[in-house]
């Protein structure tokens, strides 16, 4: 199919991308441009070119489905330079998200026209890689190395509109405009008035006047943490200050190139499209409409959830047994967004507007008007059932019933139900405003509409969603507590507690695992495996938070836990290591020292395999999702990719023989092995 249409008007060539869902730079799409260009250049008719696009966005980048082949001309440094060598001037049209090589593109025009809230961004850094079509060089020609540092090492997205007082754009046209009328308009304009030239940017000089680059190296370096991309892109302008295009575009592309082939880029690469890869459920039912939506229970979850969707626009019925309860959670909502607003992440305006849309109420047959209801109530399976018994009665017959229990049966719940097919799992991580994964679980007999719902809903809140099922603690959970094992058995064995929170969090965890448990509070996850029956076969299992909780050293909430808090500062805290070790030699297990090394291998062959586990039980429909998980739930470094990815980067045999090592003190298997057949699964 032809990817770029040439359309004549009057005296204008118009080049009209059409690939859906988003113009990448395919193959055909950067041929059709050259071909385009080629073509309007010699037609004596044309006096100038207009780049624009169908669909719902300008170029939204590379095509991501040519990642990881091998390259195929025409490159894009060589479309966007024969652009720039035009000899009639080229305009650029932008609407939607005009991203990385897509506003190379336009920056190799000669003018560039734009909707307002159309969005313009250098993501590469994103996937591990910078722009390597020359945005490293076109970018500060234009907006200066500040602005161009910035925007390329953060790799974000920024609105036309924040640079209505630079060069960038020619012309910006308001959202109930016409763009292609009010481009073409633009155009014959300048046309008329003889003002339309071929402006190339790259034959503008690249000066820096004394920038303190060093500075400004030093910054993005430390913000980094462990990224090479960004460091590398700020490298790059640094190296090409003073230089011509040509020659800076042949640093930018060797640099790109290697980045190309780094591991950091590949895991980088592979979390994008393992979550876009989540997306995609399988499920055989369209969405419901939800527009109000109830939350039961305003204690911290209920909050957080409530506040996640007042921000995405939803009316929010929050509704808690006493008045008492009820206030308290709204003046946690209130104080979500007023964060929000201190931090310059919402104006007043849109914090008010979401307040507005909660309705806080104690009395229960509030929720018939709601299309969705969330509970998040006590961890109790019998008061969840009572609570679930009384929504059957006075809930829409077809909306959906949500729990956000964290580890208890939803097929228990839905037994209550007369139509179990609408009860599932919404479960958010805390904060729910913050965090950005949602399980949603599908217990047995829920019905796709109501799990494609909640799917929906979840992509409306900017969620992470993915579709799990029933477990003991689904699936990040039930990992996270195989984790955890592993790092209190490393405890009793010797491995001191700073030195498992360093190695963990050098590695690239955004927290020290023991850290986290002080945080969170030991007795939660105490509390919640104290109603599972103990797993005599492995006599050290949690035994450590189990002898901090029965010295009431709970964590941050009492001042100590595996640290003390004086001044609320975590420090090391010798009787906590006292405890632990005599529990250890309590239960007969050799006290012996650790590397760092060996503590991130056994923490992550236990997330491995409880993983691969998952998907073999079909708790996961495929094996990246459960990265998608552990990179939105538990702080994963996005640059290691995932448990999966960094196992399948470990190959089956290594990781065969890796995983003897977690055996107990007699070589015994703790856990039952694992079939690792499964890695060659490209899902
Ligand atoms: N190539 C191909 N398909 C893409 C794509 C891309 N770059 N981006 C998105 N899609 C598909 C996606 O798979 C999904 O397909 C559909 O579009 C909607 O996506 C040389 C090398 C554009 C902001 O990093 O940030 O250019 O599942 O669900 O939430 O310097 O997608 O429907 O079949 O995410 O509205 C730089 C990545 C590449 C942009 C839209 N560009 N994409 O978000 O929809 S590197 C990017 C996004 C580069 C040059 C370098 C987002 C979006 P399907 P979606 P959305």
């Amino acid at each position: 199919m032809n990817q770029v249409k040439q359309i004549i008007h009057n005296n204008i060539g118009i080049l009209e991308i059409d690939y859906p869902p988003v113009n990448a730079l395919s193959q055909a799409v950067r041929h059709g441009l050259v071909e385009g260009i080629n073509a309007f250049e010699s037609d004596n008719q044309i006096s100038a070119i207009i780049i624009r696009c169908a669909n719902r966005t300008f170029i939204a980048g590379a095509d991501i489905k040519e990642f990881g082949q091998p390259p195929t001309t025409p490159f894009l440094p060589d479309v966007v330079n024969r652009i720039e060598a035009s000899t009639k001037p080229v305009v650029a049209s932008l609407f939607g998200t005009s991203l990385g090589g897509g506003f190379e593109v336009a920056l190799a025009c000669h003018y560039r026209v734009a909707m307002m809230d159309a969005k313009v961004g250098l993501p590469e850094v994103n996937l591990g890689l910078i722009p390597g079509a020359g945005g490293t060089q076109r970018l500060p020609r234009i907006v200066g190395e500040d602005k161009s540092l910035e925007m390329i090492t953060g790799g974000k997205h920024y609105s036309a509109a924040s640079f209505v007082d630079s060069h960038l754009f020619d012309a910006l046209f308001e959202s109930d405009q016409d763009l292609n009328e009010r481009t073409i308009a633009f155009v014959e304009k300048k046309l008329e008035a003889n003002d339309l030239n071929v402006r190339r940017v790259g034959e503008q000089e690249f000066l820096d006047e004394n920038y303190d680059w060093q500075t400004a190296i030093e910054k993005i370096k430390a913000k980094a943490r462990g990224k090479e991309a960004p460091l590398v892109a700020a490298t790059v302008l640094q190296k090409t200050v003073g230089k011509s295009i040509a020659d800076g575009m042949a640093i930018e592309r060797e640099a790109f190139l290697k980045l190309r082939e780094s591991e950091q880029s590949a895991a980088l690469r592979y979390a994008f499209s393992a979550e876009k890869q989540a997306a995609k459920t399988k499920l055989q039912a369209e969405p419901k409409t939800v527009k109000e939506v109830a939350v039961i229970g305003a204690g911290n979850m209920g909050s957080g959830i409530a506040t996640a969707f007042l921000s995405a626009g939803f009316t929010i019925h929050l509704i808690e047994q006493t008045q008492e309860g009820l206030d308290a959670g709204v003046e946690r909502v209130a104080s979500n967004f007023s964060r929000n607003v201190k931090s310059g992440r919402m104006g007043q305006a849109a914090a008010d507007d979401c307040m507005s849309r909660l309705v806080a109420s104690t009395r229960l047959e509030t929720v018939e008007n709601c299309e969705l209801i969330i509970e998040a109530i006590f961890e109790d399976i019998e008061v969840k059932k009572t609570l679930f018994t009384d929504l059957d009665k006075l809930a829409q017959p077809t909306a959906v019933l949500a729990t956000n229990t964290s580890y208890l049966d939803i097929n228990q719940i839905a037994e209550v139900v007369s139509d179990p097919s609408r009860v599932i799992g919404m479960h958010f991580f805390s904060p729910a405003n913050i965090m950005k994964l949602l399980e949603v679980v599908k217990a047995e007999r829920s019905s796709d509409v109501a799990l494609a719902t909640a799917m929906a809903v979840g992509k409306q809140l900017k969620k992470m969603s993915v579709l799990v099922g029933v477990c003991f603690g689904f699936a990040g959970n039930r990992m996270y507590t195989r984790y955890g094992r592993e790092i209190q058995q490393m405890l009793l064995e010797g491995a001191g507690i700073e030195q498992i929170d360093k190695a963990m969090a050098s590695w690239g965890m955004a927290m020290g695992p023991l850290a986290v448990q002080d945080l969170s509070g030991i007795d939660i996850g105490h509390n919640a495996r104290s109603a599972q029956p103990f797993p005599a076969h492995d006599p050290g299992y949690f035994r450590a938070a189990a002898v901090m909780v029965e010295n009431q050293r709970l964590g941050r909430k009492t001042g100590k836990g595996f640290y003390q808090y004086p001044e609320g500062k975590a420090v090391y805290d010798q009787e906590a290591a006292n405890l632990i070790r005599e529990k250890g030699l309590d239960l007969g297990i050799t006290q012996r020292s650790f590397t760092n090394d060996e503590i991130v291998e056994r923490a992550l062959l236990a997330l491995i395999s409880e993983g691969i586990k998952l998907y073999q039980e079909g708790i996961v429909n495929r094996l990246s999702d459960i990265d998608v998980i552990w990179l939105h739930g538990y702080g994963f470094p996005r640059h290691k990719g995932g448990p999966i990815f960094q196992a399948k980067q470990l190959g089956k045999e290594k990781l065969a023989k890796a995983l003897t090592k977690l055996r107990g003190e007699q070589g015994e298997l703790i856990w039952p092995p694992v079939e690792l057949g499964v890695l060659d699964t490209d899902d």
